[in-house]
């Protein structure tokens, strides 16, 4: 019988930075200790078997785009990719358990993709870099499942440190990666996640379109990423939607370096304006909030935090909120009930805590 091994795999939370990934911009991430378990061992006649939720899917080692299209496709699709990058066993019992919400922008599908390789790797005795893995996950993302995401939430769900925010800079061909120490906890405060239960859908057509507006921003500017735009870019075109793309892309920009400092600083008053300033911008010039994000914003703000936004791909998904440790119950309470006063279902709202990206679990 061959040995079962085990890998905890966390979501993300991206503190800010967004939709920053595909255009050469940086983004501020941290892994979550809400994850998955994956529990492996090899089989050795070509099938791969899956049980998660009380259910079952089988398919062939062998797996291509297309033959997989049930719940199951994104662990066929990291099997193919980690495949296709030479990574290979004959076959795999795969066990998945979460405590990952799906569909809440938290990552769980990098998490499951990444973590998937990241065991294969383990197996196969084929020792990829944690960038090679992300690689393979965002491949099985865009080529299998047909979400064309950045490399922002495998980098996050494989490379985070615990107590740490990760910087990462995508400016150059090789992602550069930079830990952050992440001392809220010790100011007493807390980064609370509010999960709308309003589904995000990454493979719907939205994302893709703000990529496309963006590569056409680019080329009018004759860069070959948004983010090396300067201040003036958005005077040069003369598209409204172009500009507002622009705009986001070079205001969040900015974000990022005012709030990667003060982070390092711990200037807590200041880290929050970033992070309401990038939702605003969010909603109003790259218009990926929704209604929902929006209340829980508000209703985040409302109940003493220091700064708010939406978190991830956006239409749709999670809030992040900066606010004292003590004010969580009340923005809890505040939220249910601004909520229920428009016939929405409560969210839920839970702290997060840095914790380190994907590792094997001893046993
Ligand atoms: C999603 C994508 F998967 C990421 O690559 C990133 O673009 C993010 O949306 C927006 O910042 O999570």
């Amino acid at each position: 019988m061959n040995e079962v091994r085990e890998w905890r795999v966390p979501g993300r939370v991206n503190l800010i930075g967004e939709h920053l990934d595909y255009n050469g911009g940086a983004v501020l991430p941290i892994a979550i200790d809400r994850a998955l378990s994956i529990k492996i061992r090899v089989r050795d006649d070509g099938a791969v078997n899956v049980w998660s939720g009380g259910r079952r899917a089988s398919f062939a080692a062998s797996v291509a785009p297309g033959d997989v299209t049930d719940w199951s496709s994104y662990v066929a699709a990291a099997v193919w990719a980690s495949r296709e990058a030479g990574i290979a066993v004959p076959g795999a019992d795969i066990v998945v358990e979460s405590t990952l919400p799906t569909g809440a922008g938290l990552s769980s599908s990098a998490a499951l993709t990444c973590g998937i390789a990241a065991a294969l790797d383990e197996l196969a005795g084929t020792g990829r870099s944690r960038v090679e893995l992300a690689r393979i996950g965002q491949r099985a993302e865009s080529d299998f499942v047909g979400a064309p995401v950045g490399l922002m939430d495998q980098l996050a769900v494989l490379c985070c440190e615990a107590d740490h925010a990760l910087h990462i800079d995508f400016a150059a061909d090789e992602p550069s990666l930079t830990a952050v120490p992440a001392t809220w906890p010790a100011a007493g405060l807390a980064v609370a996640v509010i999960d709308t239960h309003a589904h995000h859908e990454l493979a719907s057509g939205e994302y893709g379109a703000r990529r496309d507006e963006c590569t056409r921003a680019a080329e009018q500017l004759g860069l070959s990423l948004l983010a090396q735009a300067q201040v003036d870019a958005v005077l040069k075109l003369e598209d409204d939607v172009l500009k507002r793309r622009t705009r986001h892309v070079v205001t969040e920009s900015v974000r990022v370096r005012g709030a990667v400092k003060a982070l390092n600083a711990g200037e807590w008053t200041q880290f929050g304006t970033m992070l309401t300033a990038s939702h605003e911008s969010l909603r109003d010039d790259y218009q990926v909030s929704s209604p929902e994000l929006d209340v829980a914003v508000e209703s985040a703000l409302e109940s003493g935090a220091l700064g708010a936004r939406m978190t991830g791909g956006g239409f749709g998904g999670s809030a992040i909120a900066l606010l004292p440790a003590e004010a969580v119950d009340g923005l809890r309470s505040r939220v249910a009930a601004r909520f229920a006063a428009l016939d929405w279902a409560a969210p839920d709202v839970f702290v997060v805590t840095p914790t380190a990206g994907a590792h094997r679990v001893r046993r």
